[in-house]
């Protein structure tokens, strides 16, 4: 449908050419003194190419992104129930039927080993990668959906996420499935661009509509939903207006937001997630693709630190306001990355590993869980670019959650670099400049030079099954960052090759990831085992998706999707039965 209340005063810079400049910049290309060049026209004065629009959400996206694919299926399907055929383990893990002559080895349990009654697991998902429906029913651009349509070469396989899955209509039978399989928890994201098409200003009744479905829906079959705020799909007007999460403008923006999810989703919802993995998101998304977007002069290495630091400012205020709101919340921002090892014993690969974990999880995890500010280390690096943070800063930042929710997919090792660490300090042209600390995911040779664990798909080169580290993993997070509980808010493995193969029944045995799962749930009852409180394990992802820019070429998902329209089939793959049948031989009777 079309939004026809239009938003005002946008204010769009001509260094935004590519995606709107063109449409007004024609009218004067007069060159004077100080004038630069836009498209190889010159431009006098281009702060003066300011203009005040009245647009509707359709002009947003004939602006930045334009035409989109429509999937065949643009109406919400009704759930049917899932074939009980179709919840037949694979013939090592059950003996449903299958025909006698075969023999498995005795899986023994561990009596001393399980997980609470209360315990979540669960999936995970977010909403760019699998709802598709990109432009419909009033939602807005994101950046996302702007690199992925126009910049070349931005997904490998030039997919979009026009489609995906197309769960914005298939929601209701994707979370019967969950629920066939013995799920007891989805989490979600919220697209932001769905309730603010323009990220700010009028919200869109049909993106709360669209949410609030989601939420009966999962209470209906007995799922906890929990929500994420923002995953990544910053509104496109956002990032151009002010650059997203690097500028300050954005902390009120995203509370705003915040607040309507909060008020108009609270009441059902008392698990959120504010914000997916800032380290990704201003390491890996910033600085945006060059010519594309708004450029605020901001040098690329800095731009990091200065969304990180708008990132802390508005999780914390999102925190605060989510606890007046709906005061029987639990509320964190979902942290990421992997168990850091130290090569060797040495003392200098100890600092680089303390190094690696303060320019990672600790550069928001000390602020939030330690001291309301950043680890020394990071602080010396941003100190000459960035103010600190105020004292009052600091008070609303510390203590910003109510537990800690981990994305703990893997672990590597760190070591010194070769020119040592304090030359690297000193040498912002070193490639491992500012962290300076050097990775690996072999060990050393003294361990024949193994790799950590096998490797997922070579295109997820950070990946490998690392299980054998979580117990360590859990236990340095307890110590270091203490906080109630702890959750496990994303984990999962990419099959290698999985997108190569052609059989529909040999898709479905993915083998590393069953193992992968199998290792982990017994890794997560280790650590239950002594003493530490994890809560949750949300499995990345319950259904292939768009991996954001590997595209669909690598599969994250315990479900395989027919992605050929119109089928857009699911089908469990063994990894699923491994993981519920996990949670089901350990769980508490
Ligand atoms: C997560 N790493 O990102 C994201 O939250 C998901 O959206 C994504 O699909 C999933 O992992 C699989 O990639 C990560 O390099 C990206 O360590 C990178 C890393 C970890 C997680």
């Amino acid at each position: 449908m079309r939004i026809s209340k239009v938003h005002k005063a946008l204010l769009f810079a001509t260094s935004a050419r590519h995606v709107i400049a063109q449409n007004y910049t024609n009218a004067s290309t007069s060159t004077e003194p100080g004038s630069t060049t836009v498209n190889g026209t010159a431009v006098a004065n281009p702060s003066a190419f300011v203009t005040n629009l009245q647009v509707s959400v359709d002009d947003l996206w004939d602006f930045f992104v334009g035409p989109v694919d429509v999937a065949n299926t643009t109406t919400t399907v009704q759930a049917t129930p899932v074939p009980s055929n179709d919840l037949i383990p694979p013939p090592y893990i059950g003996n449903y039927g299958f025909p006698p002559g075969r023999q498995v080895p005795m899986v023994t349990k561990n009596e001393s080993w399980s997980f609470p009654k209360a315990f979540h697991l669960g999936v995970a998902g977010a909403a760019f990668q699998i709802e598709g429906a990109a432009r419909a029913e009033g939602k807005g651009p994101s950046t996302w959906d702007v690199n992925m349509h126009r910049v070349p070469g931005f997904a490998l396989d030039n997919s979009t996420g026009d489609i995906t899955d197309n769960n914005y209509y298939m929601y209701k039978q994707d979370i019967a499935r969950l629920a066939a399989m013995g799920i007891n928890a989805y989490s979600f994201s919220i697209a932001w661009t769905r309730l603010f098409p323009f990220g700010s200003g009028p919200v869109n009744e049909l993106g709360i509509a669209h949410y609030n479905d989601v939420i009966d829906t999962c209470i209906q079959y007995n799922i906890t939903p929990m929500a994420t705020l923002y995953h990544w799909d910053m509104p496109a007007l956002l990032q151009n207006k002010y650059g997203g999460w690097l500028g300050e403008e954005i902390v009120e923006d995203f509370t705003e937001y915040a607040r309507v999810a909060y008020s108009r989703f609270g009441d059902r919802v008392k698990h959120w997630f504010t914000i997916n993995e800032p380290i990704v998101i201003c390491t890996s998304q910033y600085p945006m693709p060059e010519g594309y977007w708004r450029n605020f002069s901001i040098p690329d290495i800095q731009q990091q630190f200065v969304c990180g630091r708008n990132i802390l400012l508005a999780h914390a205020q999102a925190y605060r306001l989510g606890k007046s709101i709906v005061p029987d919340s639990s509320i964190a921002f979902k942290n990421n990355g992997g168990y850091k090892v130290p090569l060797t014993n040495s003392s200098a690969d100890a600092e680089a590993v303390q190094r690696a974990w303060d320019f990672n999880e600790g550069w928001f995890a000390d602020p939030v869980y330690l001291t309301g500010d950043w680890p020394s280390t990071v602080n010396d690096y941003v100190s000459s670019f960035l103010p600190p943070f105020t004292s009052q800063q600091k008070e609303v930042i510390l203590g910003s959650s109510d537990l800690f929710a981990h994305d703990a997919y893997t672990a590597q090792f760190y070591m010194v670099p070769d020119a040592g660490i304090e030359s690297c300090v000193a040498n912002s042209s070193n490639p491992l400049y500012p962290s300076c600390a050097n990775s690996t995911y072999t060990y050393g040779p003294a361990q024949g030079n193994w790799a950590i664990g096998p490797s997922a798909d070579a295109r997820a080169p950070w990946l490998h099954r690392a299980t054998d580290w979580f117990p360590a993993f859990m236990s340095y997070i307890n110590t270091t960052w203490p906080s109630p509980s702890i959750q496990i808010t994303e984990f999962g493995f990419a099959e290698p090759f999985e997108s190569s193969k052609t059989l529909l029944q040999d898709i479905l045995w993915d083998p590393i990831r069953a193992s992968y799962y199998h290792d982990y749930m017994e890794a997560i009852l280790i650590s239950l085992s002594e003493g530490i409180n994890i809560t949750a394990a949300l499995a990345w992802s319950f259904v292939d998706n768009l991996e954001w820019n590997s595209g669909f070429s690598i599969r994250f998902g315990m479900q395989y999707v027919n992605f050929t329209e119109p089928s857009l089939e699911r089908h469990y793959k063994a990894s699923f039965f491994e993981y519920t049948n996990m949670y089901k031989m350990y769980v508490e009777q």
